[in-house]
């Protein structure tokens, strides 16, 4: 039976107030109820048709996805299997299993499905099983089945292909997730017993030097200190022991030690192959190096330099929005001022140089990663689970720092970039995804098919992000409908919001503080788009002609955006009513001109929502221009892609139609389509 998280955090005593030291804090996902026209359907979509697909994939039951069952990984080492070189998939495959468990158990705490949880719940047996076969707590199928002795990537592993940590790391997030929806204790236990394994094997001299290639790790152990942490009797519940300082200092000790190597292998200049062998040959385990040193894995996994040093992100996209992930999540916790400037630098730097105006990011296609600044072509590759990663990233920032153009570019990869990673249909999904192409290449499943679990843990997550508090303040963050009651110093506040965003800009919120003349803030953000500032940082530029209205019981109140929230500070009383209206009518971007791939190139919007050409819709869109001195119309179309609404360009005897970008590709999978248009 599902367990309320309220009852969870009641049952083991965390006091669900605001803390004294003036943190922001997220409602938790189980205390905001989602009833919206746009988003609801989908989210019952994705928990029901999407969860068991992406799940019967990973089984290999659905033709044309995968020959091997995932789940024999973990049956196969639960009957003591060892090196026999049997393995279903790549060597991640665990971690995308287990970040999948982390996005269903979400989806469960705003959908309840006991047959969802019960199908889990055999998963959970089958890996607790596996871990239970041997003494030491170790799971990763990967090096168990095929590299036996290579674990954690040592005595010639490969590390940047085993993926050990990674997978461990995503283990322990899934155990905090499917505690926090369920309140049952069994994955947490396993993921625990994990945490402990690395924390008394990986950090200084005498312990081993192993942090992790791919990120994700950093922040899912920061999750498991703060949940013992802000619940102590937890300890009692789960049969192992807990030392919830030592998680986080693990954490600290990954993100601080990464770019510390024997400064070898030079991937960049001996190639993989070569790089690799080196590794293999276990040649950095040459006393000359000293007696806690390990191999690079280059800038591709952010291990050329410090963390504290870097100075642009690099590498992976995926990785490296991760990995600053987990450095704010960490500074959440320690406040120590280098975390904070690192996972401010590398946040500015992103958005403003190298984010695409979808919220994607990873221009390059050759190792996934992040360009120079200001390169952003077309054409360029953009990851689902890079997109994801923003988003994540930029919600930490906020979360940090109280300021709202973080959660301005989470809002523009989720309505943009990830949630094009999706079909309409629920089941078929996108790796890379270009703003301009000849066709889009959506897929039912793929060989790497990391995206559709980052897909799932985001989308779940969105709840817990719309609102937060802080004090006295409560904040807005995203436009969607929904309740909650959050408590800040004041007392208790019940809140409603209803709105028909993204395709009208009404939003108006019910207001009803438990006690009568409760005096505190309640602060809206008012997006970057409807201030005409497109981005923080000038990368793109737009111009919005309607004002914003905001209202309090029928009576106009300034929008004072200095900050980018508009503060309402009064006495509240039951049933008070907020009314905003955001400019959502069509608007051109361009790009700033450093930016020189998009010069003479323009890109349509409305409100959140960044929009395409596709040729179905666009007959001869090879030779489309876009008139920007006409004006675009939005016009509401119901039947339309699951209802949308378009933006009609009449340009003389020339019409261009546009649709959302998230909605391109359902229709004729050979159609090509554009983002950024040349311009008349
Ligand atoms: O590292 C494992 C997966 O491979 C990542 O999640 C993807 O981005 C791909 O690089
Ligand atoms: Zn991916």
């Amino acid at each position: 039976m599902m367990l309320s998280l309220l009852f969870v955090l009641a049952a083991c005593g965390i006091q669900d107030t605001t803390e004294d030291n003036g943190t922001v804090r997220f409602q938790e996902t189980d205390q905001v109820k989602i009833d919206d026209p746009f988003w609801s359907p989908r989210l019952q979509q994705w928990a029901t048709v999407t969860a068991n697909d992406v799940l019967d994939k990973f089984e290999g039951k659905v033709p044309g996805s995968q020959d091997r069952n995932t789940f024999e990984n973990f049956d196969r080492v639960a009957c003591g299997e060892r090196d026999s070189g049997w393995h279903a998939g790549m060597p991640w495959f665990d971690g995308l299993v287990y970040e999948t468990l982390r996005g269903l158990a979400d989806l469960l705490v705003q959908y309840p499905d006991t047959a969802l949880e019960n199908r889990l719940d055999g998963y959970i047996e089958r890996i607790a099983a596996a871990q239970a076969s041997e003494d030491s707590g170790y799971i990763n199928t990967y090096a168990q089945l095929v590299e036996n002795t290579h674990r954690w990537g040592e005595n010639g592993g490969l590390l940047r292909w085993m993926h050990d940590v990674y997978n461990s790391g995503m283990l322990v997030e899934a155990g905090v997730h499917y505690y926090k929806a369920t309140g049952k204790t069994r994955l947490l236990e396993v993921a625990t017993r994990l945490a402990n394994l690395m924390c008394d094997y990986m950090g200084p001299e005498p312990k081993h030097n192993i942090v992790p290639a791919r990120s994700g790790p950093e922040e899912a152990l920061v999750k498991l200190y703060r949940l013992y942490k802000d619940c102590p009797e937890l300890e009692d519940k789960v049969e192992v022991p807990v030392d919830a300082p030592a998680y986080l200092a693990l954490a600290e000790f990954w993100i601080e030690n990464r770019g510390h190597h024997c400064g070898l292998p030079l991937w960049g200049t001996w190639g993989n192959e070569a790089a690799e062998r080196w590794i293999k040959e276990n040649r950095y385990a040459d006393s000359k190096y000293g007696a806690h040193s390990r191999p690079s894995f280059g800038p591709y996994a952010q291990d050329s330099i410090p963390v504290f040093r870097q100075q642009t992100i690099e590498g992976h996209a995926v990785r490296a929005t991760l990995l600053m992930t987990g450095v704010a999540a960490a500074a959440i916790e320690n406040r120590n001022p280098q975390y904070i400037a690192a996972a401010t630098r590398l946040w500015e730097n992103m958005a403003g140089r190298r984010m695409f105006v979808t919220g994607g990011v990873g221009a390059v296609h050759f190792d996934e990663k992040f360009g120079p600044d200001y390169y952003l072509p077309a054409d360029a590759y953009l990851e689902t689970c890079a997109a994801v990663g923003v988003a994540f990233y930029s919600q930490k920032m906020n979360e940090l720092t109280g300021a709202p153009r973080y959660m301005d570019e989470l809002e523009r990869a989720l309505y943009n970039n990830v949630l094009t990673g999706i079909s309409l249909d629920g089941t078929r999904y996108t790796y890379q995804n270009p703003l301009n192409a000849e066709h889009h290449a959506r897929w039912t499943w793929h060989g790497c098919p990391c995206c559709p679990p980052m897909f799932l843990k985001l989308m779940s997550a969105m709840p817990g992000f719309i609102y937060a508090r802080q004090a006295d303040r409560l904040f807005v963050n995203l436009f969607i409908g929904s309740e909650t009651t959050v408590s800040l110093l004041s007392g208790k506040v019940h809140l409603r919001q209803s709105t028909g965003y993204p395709w009208n800009g009404n939003v108006s919120f019910t207001v009803s503080p438990a006690a009568d003349k409760t005096r505190f803030t309640l602060s809206i953000r008012i997006p970057g788009w409807a201030r005409s500032v497109e981005n923080p940082f000038g990368l793109y530029r737009s111009a919005v002609k309607e004002a914003i209205v905001l209202k309090v019981n029928g009576e106009p109140v300034p929008v004072n955006t200095a900050d980018g929230y508009a503060d309402i500070f009064r006495e509240w009383s039951g049933g008070d009513k907020v009314e905003l209206v955001l400019p959502v009518q069509p608007r051109v971007i361009t790009a700033s001109p450093a930016v020189e791939q998009l010069d003479g190139q323009a890109a349509l919007a409305a409100g959140p929502l960044v929009y395409c050409l596709e040729s179905c819709d666009n007959v001869g869109l090879d030779h489309a221009r876009l008139d920007t001195l006409a004006v675009p119309e939005a016009l509401s179309c119901p039947d339309l892609l699951g209802g949308i609404r378009t933006i009609m360009c009449v340009q003389g005897c020339d019409t261009l139609t546009a649709i959302p970008y998230y909605a391109v590709g359902n229709r004729d999978a050979g159609a090509a389509y554009k983002v950024w248009i040349p311009v008349k």
